[in-house]
């Protein structure tokens, strides 16, 4: 039986007989865990990658990525059968009645997005789709890019209609890294199809799947709208924070004190300043609508501006460390900084677009010595720095702390055991709001 003529129960039946076969290409921080709760599910799961050791490490029953909970699950699905991975995207397509398109969309250095991985990955599908499947969109992309990019490249090369031949819906990734299995089990997604079919038989999936709210939407770009609007909401907010930090510092008003006040009102919603914006979404994820609002002659120009505030904020704290040192009687050169925490933000193996790497260049620029701590990456090389294995030997004889990353380990600093390890007089910068 086709999946786009399944209806919800029918749906619901086959996948828990195991009838149904999901093919989900692109097997890594969004669509590892995805495989492993469409497996746990009762379907049965197919993950294509271009990385054969990724693949192999899943056949293996391991999990090439850091996601609680998350091993003893692909471990569980991989031996009781109901999950393979694969490089070979079109017998993956061929077998599947639903494929999840989970391909990384980066910006490039130019802040363009790139969809080759998209592409190829279409190209790939287009070779192995049958009639009567689903194809959904997981990944990030800009409004239109389904319908403009994804579609033909499925219609021309399958010479069927999207549609009426086979369904195309975009259903945009939710996960928190650090948490995404727990929010791929709770919350709500969004769903957009080409056509009412596609939405439906899109929306039932994720819906007897994953057990979770699905809310129906008009179509792709509207659901790609959706994502991207509650992303650069975050953005804009934390540029916002960002900028009156600076201006309340001058001002001497602590800014913490401000946002907890500020809190307190019905309709506000708290966002906190700090070393700026990484990881792979909020960086990444404005550019979709700037590139799409060129296309139609119009910037939104706060979402531009608010990426300059947070990206700017790197430069703002190598600036507080100067100051800070010359406040104690010394410069950057031939001083030595410590830089405590370098993921892009706690309690995540991850330095994706950290902010740290820009500190920590921009220090040695100005002939700083620089020693790095973090608890994820103790002994690790990262941007030309071999990281210390614990906080106390990253300080030691140190004219400078900076707090990065609000990692658990730094909620609560012995600052009698800082001093005793520094070089006194010395300085200590919170770049995350972290210490009172
Ligand atoms: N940040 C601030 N101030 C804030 C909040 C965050 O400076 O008030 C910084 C963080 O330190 C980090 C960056 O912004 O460097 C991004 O923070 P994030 O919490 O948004 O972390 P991400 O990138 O893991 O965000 C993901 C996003 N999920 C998806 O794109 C599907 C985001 O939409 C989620 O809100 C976030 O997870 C989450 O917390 O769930």
């Amino acid at each position: 039986m086709k999946i786009m003529e399944m209806n919800e129960t029918e749906l619901s039946t086959n996948l828990k007989k195991g009838k149904l076969t999901i093919g989900v290409i692109g097997v890594g921080r969004v669509g590892l865990p995805t495989v492993a709760v469409f497996a746990d599910s009762g379907a049965k799961v197919v993950g294509a990658d271009s990385n054969r050791d990724v693949v192999e490490a899943i056949n293996r029953g391991e999990t090439p990525i850091d996601e609680p909970s998350l091993k003893e699950l692909i471990k569980h699905v991989v031996q009781a059968g109901k999950l393979k991975a694969t490089t070979d995207v079109v017998t993956a397509a061929k077998i599947s009645d639903a494929l999840i398109v989970c391909v990384p969309t980066p910006v490039d250095e130019s802040k363009k997005p790139d969809y080759s991985s998209m592409k190829s990955a279409c190209q790939a599908i287009s070779r192995g789709l049958r009639n009567g499947s689903l194809v959904i969109v997981e990944s990030t992309v800009s409004p239109n890019t389904v319908e403009s990019l994804v579609v033909p490249i499925l219609e021309d090369n399958t010479g069927m209609q999207a549609g009426k031949d086979f369904g195309v819906a975009s259903c945009p990734e939710r996960a928190d890294p650090g948490n995404i299995l727990f929010h791929l089990k709770t919350s709500p997604r969004i769903v957009g199809g080409i056509n009412a079919k596609s939405t439906e038989i899109a929306a039932a999936l994720y819906k007897v799947a994953l057990g979770v709210q699905v809310v129906k939407l008009a179509n792709p770009k509207t659901a790609n709208a959706v994502k991207l609007t509650e992303n650069i909401f975050r953005d804009v907010n934390i540029a916002l924070m960002n900028e009156l930090a600076i201006l309340y510092e001058k001002l001497g008003i602590d800014i913490i004190e401000v946002i907890n006040a500020a809190a307190t009102k019905w309709n506000f919603v708290s966002h906190y300043p700090g070393v700026g914006v990484g990881g792979p979404c909020l960086p990444a994820n404005p550019y979709y609508l700037i590139q799409e609002g060129q296309k139609v002659g119009y910037i939104p120009h706060i979402v531009r501006m608010a990426r300059e505030v947070n990206d700017r904020m790197p430069e703002h704290v190598v600036g507080l460390v100067l100051e800070a040192l010359n406040s104690v009687g010394k410069t950057a050169k031939d001083s030595k900084v410590a830089i405590l925490g370098i993921t892009y933000k706690p309690g995540v193996r991850d330095v994706q677009n950290t902010p740290v790497k820009p500190v920590i260049t921009g220090l040695r620029r100005l002939g700083a010595k620089v020693s790095c701590y973090d608890p994820f990456f103790k002994n690790q090389e990262f941007f030309k720095i071999k990281l210390e294995s614990t906080l106390v030997d990253a300080v030691k004889e140190t004219d400078c702390v900076v707090l990065c990353t609000a990692h658990d380990e730094f909620q609560a600093l012995n600052f009698n055991e800082l001093a005793k390890s520094a070089h006194k007089p010395a300085a200590f910068i919170d770049a995350r709001g972290v210490v009172d």
